[in-house]
């Protein structure tokens, strides 16, 4: 992707997760808005913005972040929201090994409360360890927390998986973690 589309793509990933009225948009109750609406706000906002440039980011987005709804008509960002909407995804059996990547510097207080979603709706967790690897890169020297996720979904604990493949859930408590010393 080149660093026109990036910047676009960081754009979208601002308006679509954190803050729609940047460009005086509203994103329905589950994360969508229709893309002539989208592209004609970010027009008036000075982005230049067109469908075929949407399309394309779409499509090659590092992480999948965005999807088109069925009918092509809106878009979303697939997770990641900071903002209130509901995805309305269905709850899904996990792997039996779920992943979550994040920093050292963070450990101490993982060890106290367990994971938490912090600014996110949901904590994400990865069925692989190295996208684990490059997510707790974002925050420091990165460690990876093995998640007994099996073992939680056994014990009632609802997960679902974001149309990026994204593992999602609300807490994941320190019995279920392995914490490196
Ligand atoms: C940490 C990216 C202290 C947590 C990625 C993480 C992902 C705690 C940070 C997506 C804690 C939150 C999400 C506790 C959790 N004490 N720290 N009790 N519980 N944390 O960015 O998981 O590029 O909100 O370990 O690919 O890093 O945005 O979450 O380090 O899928 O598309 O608090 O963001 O995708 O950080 O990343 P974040 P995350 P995008």
């Amino acid at each position: 992707m080149n660093n026109q589309l990036t910047k676009q793509s960081k754009f979208l990933s601002l308006v679509l997760r954190h803050k729609p009225s940047k460009i005086g948009i509203t994103l329905d109750p589950q994360g969508w808005i229709d893309i002539a609406t989208l592209i004609a706000a970010a027009q008036r906002h000075g982005i230049a913005l067109n469908e075929p440039t949407l399309r394309q980011i779409v499509a090659e987005n590092n992480k999948q972040r965005f999807a088109f709804s069925p009918d092509g008509l809106r878009i979303r960002a697939s997770q990641g929201h900071s903002i209130a909407v509901d995805l309305a995804l269905e709850p899904e059996t996990p792997p039996e090994i779920l992943y979550h990547g994040t920093a050292i510097r963070f450990l101490e207080s993982i060890r106290q409360t367990g994971l938490e979603k912090r600014s996110r709706h949901h904590v994400h967790l990865s069925s692989d360890y190295t996208t684990a690897i490059s997510v707790g890169q974002r925050h420091g020297k990165p460690v990876v927390l093995v998640v007994q996720a099996g073992s939680m979904a056994t014990a009632g604990f609802s997960f679902s998986r974001s149309a990026n493949g994204v593992w999602l859930t609300d807490h994941v408590p320190v019995e279920y973690l392995a914490i490196p010393e």
